[in-house]
């Protein structure tokens, strides 16, 4: 244990810990530092990366996803959930989507004041993308949100603090409740024991699940951040917490190889999508939206099937797919009343396409610019990505949460808000399943309501918890067996890569991806899956977590490595099970049960999952869905 040793050990006591430093723990941050001032208690934050820049806003967003507008009387709440619902083909939480709908718009007002530009008309009106969706000028939206998030924490003096660039890696746990979390510094020698009286997870998504499209000199790039790599699913997991929607992974569409966002071309440059041979599938093929009823008819069309008629004509070999920017934006300049004013709407339009990729994925504009595209005069080709499994956009996994006592129905209330079925955790954002179509303002509102919860949660238990050191010792033991390892066994072979005692992380990443696209749905295979190949992937995960225990890291980046993957892992697992228990097919365009290719009825429900942290067993649980809008 001698590397082990030569890392301090750092013991933090905390009132109400915050795990991650993205949109939702900033939300946490800011509104549990107001609670706490009141109630006197202390706040801390822990991110892996610095929350200037962590988190899938790193790179910036050129839109905010959810604006309801409730105050201009422009939509209702029950309008939203109906949207919402539909999108995910009848699979959400009305109390929770409607929970953060309903202060959704005072957290956008408040980045607004913060000083996030964003677009307004010749009436000072929010410039609309879509019904729910406003333009921004977001290339510094984190920067601006974490600015508010540690400026709230300051406010507490002491009991405020932030902690960046360490790695949450496990819960700690004492009689069945949550009492913190352990980690480990990326740049120091330290090893973290955070205990706490509540915790929030907020720890992201998952990527880099499934084998990406991008390989080779492409590794890397991805449409979520690689970083969010399924800290949330394993920490809630871990914990003992059901969680659901564990099946329903996103498959965006987007800009092929640079990933760059479809919305603002679907919905402000009202463009549409072809095959190669110019004709619109959402036209051609509408029959086929006849077979997903009632959600087949809904507007707009489920982002799923949208991806279904899409696969349908690659399927016929009909690709590549464009989005015929070309036109889109003809369209528009053909349009402006004044035929004089017309080179000026093509300049406008032309900066405001490459902006909406500057704002958010950069590497899109690049792409653009080193294969000469000009989007005015040139459709680009899109392509359905990889799976990701991300609570807060179009898909649903997280943890199963409490609603709100004002809105939730019995058995979809157990207490405080967005409090975990494990006593004193807490979710929010990529953490929190069936509360999907939150994007970065409901996220971040969503850690507004957890984190009153659990201010809540700590004021009235009061206790500071305790963890003995043997267990401290163990913990710190499990976090760096990779890095002793790798010393005890480095010197067996010439390539630090290859060695019959060890396996790195990079590899192990690559087997897990593997495993995934061929026998759970992966791009490779269209998306399709059955029980048999779901079986025989579930065998092969078993050698995964038989070998996970093999895992080596030559220094600390290594050993978050090593980390990330097991997390990946079990993301991974809940995924296959959960795919496997729910026997239909609901979300055409997200993966194809082959054995089951229709929507049941019977399956209107949600298919949960739990692991047991005292037997190790896990269980398959299936929910109600209530319909309240
Ligand atoms: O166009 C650990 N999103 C969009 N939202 C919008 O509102 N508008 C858009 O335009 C959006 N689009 C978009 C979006 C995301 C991306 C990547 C692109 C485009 C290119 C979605 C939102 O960004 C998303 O919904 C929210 O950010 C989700 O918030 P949250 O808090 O659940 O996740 P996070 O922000 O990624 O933060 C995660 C944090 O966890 C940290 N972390 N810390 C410690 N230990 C570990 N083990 C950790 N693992 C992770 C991270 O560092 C981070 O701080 S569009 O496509 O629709
Ligand atoms: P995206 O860029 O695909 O992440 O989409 C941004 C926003 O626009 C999300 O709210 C999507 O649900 C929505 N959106 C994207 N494409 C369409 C479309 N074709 N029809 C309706 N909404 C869309």
């Amino acid at each position: 244990m001698e590397i082990t040793n030569s890392y301090e050990t750092v013991i933090v006591r905390t009132d109400i810990l915050i795990l991650g430093g993205g949109m939702a723990a900033c939300g946490a941050a800011f509104e549990a530092a107001h609670w706490a001032k009141k109630h006197n208690k202390s706040v801390t934050v822990v991110d892996k990366a610095a929350m200037d820049r962590s988190g899938a806003v790193a790179m910036g967003l050129s839109a905010i996803n959810q604006y309801v507008g409730l105050k201009d009387g422009d939509n209702t709440l029950s309008e939203y959930v109906q949207y919402v619902k539909n999108d995910l083909m009848g699979i959400a939480r009305d109390d929770l989507v409607a929970n953060i709908a309903r202060h959704v718009d005072s957290s956008v007002h408040l980045f607004e004041k913060w000083g996030l530009p964003i677009w307004k008309d010749e009436n000072g009106k929010y410039v609309h993308e879509g019904r729910w969706q406003i333009m921004i000028n977001g290339e510094s939206y984190k920067t601006i949100v974490a600015e508010a998030a540690k400026k709230a924490l300051a406010e507490l003096g002491d009991d405020g603090q932030y902690f960046e660039r360490i790695f949450i890696t496990q819960p700690l746990m004492k009689d069945g409740r949550c009492i913190g979390a352990t980690g480990f510094s990326i740049r120091e020698k330290k090893f973290y024991v955070f205990l706490a009286n509540s915790v929030i997870t907020a720890l992201g998504g998952a990527v880099h699940v499934f084998k990406p499209k991008s390989v080779g000199e492409g590794l890397g790039r991805s449409w979520y951040p690689p970083f969010n790599s399924g800290a949330s699913t394993y920490f809630t997991l871990k914990a003992g917490a059901e969680m659901t929607c564990q099946e329903i992974r996103f498959v965006p569409v987007r800009f092929k190889d640079a990933y760059g966002p479809v919305g603002a071309w679907f919905l402000l440059f009202k463009s549409k999508a072809t095959n190669a041979l110019g004709e619109d599938y959402m036209e051609t093929r509408k029959d086929e939206l006849q077979k997903w009823l009632p959600y087949g008819a809904a507007k707009p069309t489920p982002a799923n099937l949208r991806n279904h008629l899409m696969m349908l004509e690659v399927n016929e070999g009909k690709g590549p797919i464009y989005m015929r920017t070309d036109e889109a934006i003809q369209k528009i300049v053909d349009e402006s009343e004044d035929p004089k004013t017309a080179k000026r709407t093509l300049k406008k339009l032309e900066a405001e396409a490459w902006e909406d990729f500057l704002d958010m994925t950069v590497s899109q504009a690049l792409l653009w610019a080193s294969t000469n595209v000009k989007p005015e005069e040139t459709p680009s080709e899109i392509s359905a990505c990889e799976p990701y499994f991300i609570g807060s956009h179009s898909g649903g996994n997280g943890a199963w949460v409490s609603g709100p006592e004002d809105l939730s129905p019995e058995g979809y209330h157990w207490g405080y808000p967005n409090m975990t079925t494990v006593k004193g955790l807490f979710a929010a954002g990529d953490a929190s399943g069936a509360s999907s179509h939150k994007f970065s303002s409901g996220s971040f509102t969503e850690g507004r309501i957890a984190a009153k919860g659990a201010v809540s949660f700590a004021v009235d238990t009061n206790e500071k918890p305790d963890i003995d050191e043997a267990v401290i010792q163990q913990l710190k033991e499990d976090t760096f067996r990779p890095l002793e390892l790798y010393n005890e066994h480095k010197d067996y072979a010439n390539d630090p890569n290859i060695n019959p005692n060890f396996i790195k992380p990079q590899m192990f990443m690559f087997r897990l991806q593997k495993i995934m696209d061929e026998y759970a749905g992966g791009a490779s295979q269209a998306f399709k899956t059955s029980k048999p190949m779901l079986e025989r992937g579930m065998h092969f995960l078993d050698f995964m977590k038989e070998d996970s225990s093999k895992l080596a890291a030559e220094d600390t980046h290594e050993l978050m490595r090593c980390w990330e993957n097991i997390h990946r892992m079990w993301q991974a697992e809940s995924h296959i099970r959960t795919i496997l228990f729910r026997e239909e097919t609901r979300w055409p365009g997200y993966y194809f049960r082959t054995d089951f290719p229709e929507m049941k009825e019977e399956w209107k429900v949600f298919a949960n999952c739990k692991w047991n942290p005292e037997d190790e067993e896990w269980e398959m649980i299936k929910r109600e869905v209530i319909d309240l809008a």
